[in-house]
């Protein structure tokens, strides 16, 4: 059996954290690609990522080029091209320049790989995931959006560092647009199968609620130029891998609803199964009164930038 490709579009920050990644899980060769001008920036990391191999004892073979043919016969794309945000920007504040760059990109994947799977995370994703669904005339089950696996990451984090008990055991979602409307679904997070709802106040809860809600922010105004890179990465391998290895894993993504949670026609954070077919399946579960309002506000925040793209 031929391993499998990789390819990673855009190898900024989250395009080399990727590479590191995906070859340390041994999820296949990778590839990564960036624009003529940051060509030499691919190829050293990718060199700088080969040579790291002996210590780890994998063996994907990892290049950077700006050649599209490099592309061909991947298994599965992770894009991140496009520009991060600055402090005082939104992520709506991408969208022209991201919009332009991800229609080059999705022509581009069509030919190379019309079968391959997508993973989507420049921002704003909602409207990024969605213009490449629209471009590329790709099936809904090939194509994802990264946000909720990251988002669910931070709330999980938040809460464990709140009552100090390990992050493994707190499971919990984030659902929505990937933006400040998310919504984090607190009634049913969990530390170890105990709601976190007796082991946490009401109002503490909320206020790491809200904090989840521009947890991204607050790491933009850290570093003062560029978003975050090492969370969101894993974020995206952990779908790879369940695409990859068919684990079937029950990840918050932004997939195509049709009907699902009463949305229909637009990629959505939602608990969706993804295995070797892709988006297999979108999990259902009846919400309360508060979350239909929130999670219909977060659609109509979705429709917005959506409409900004004219697609
Ligand atoms: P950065 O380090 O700037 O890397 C982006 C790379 O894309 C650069 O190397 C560019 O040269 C490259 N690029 C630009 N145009 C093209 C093109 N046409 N083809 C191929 N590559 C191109 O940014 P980053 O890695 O920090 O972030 C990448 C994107 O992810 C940004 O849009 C962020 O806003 C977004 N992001 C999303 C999340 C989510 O949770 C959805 C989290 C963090 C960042």
């Amino acid at each position: 059996m031929s391993r499998k490709k990789i390819a990673l579009i855009g190898g900024g920050q989250i395009g080399g954290n990727l590479a590191l990644l995906a070859a340390q899980k041994e999820l296949g060769d990778v590839v990564i690609f960036d624009i003529p001008q940051s060509e030499g920036m691919v190829k050293g990391k990718a060199l700088d990522l080969m040579q790291l191999r002996p210590h780890d004892g994998h063996d994907s073979n990892i290049i950077g080029t700006s050649n599209w043919n490099d592309v061909k016969g991947t298994d599965v794309f992770i894009i991140t091209a496009g520009i991060p945000r600055k402090p005082g920007m939104n992520r709506e504040d991408l969208l022209e320049i991201n919009l332009g760059i991800m229609k080059d990109v999705a022509q581009n994947i069509k030919e190379q790989a019309p079968k391959a799977f997508v993973i989507v995370i420049s921002n704003p994703l909602d409207a990024m995931v969605y213009a490449f669904y629209k471009v590329s005339g790709f099936q809904k089950n090939q194509v994802v959006g990264m946000a909720g696996a990251l988002d669910s990451a931070r709330f999980r984090t938040f809460i464990a560092m709140e009552t100090g008990y390990s992050v493994q055991d707190v499971t919990c979602m984030v659902l929505g647009g990937h933006g400040d409307t998310m919504v984090p679904i607190t009634r049913l997070a969990t530390i170890g199968g105990v709601p976190v709802t007796d082991l946490i106040s009401e109002s503490r809860l909320k206020e790491i609620e809200d904090r989840t809600r521009v947890a991204g922010g607050e790491i933009v105004k850290l570093f003062g130029n560029g978003s975050a890179f090492y969370a969101p990465a894993q974020s995206a391998i952990e779908m790879a891998e369940s695409y990859l290895r068919d684990k079937k894993r029950v990840i918050p993504c932004a997939s195509l609803c049709e009907g699902e949670f009463g949305i229909n026609g637009y990629f959505i954070g939602v608990p969706t199964v993804i295995g070797s077919k892709g988006v297999e399946k979108i999990l259902e579960f009846s919400l309360n009164e508060n979350e239909k309002s929130e999670l219909s506000k977060t659609m109509d925040a979705v429709k917005k930038t959506v409409s900004e793209t004219g697609l």
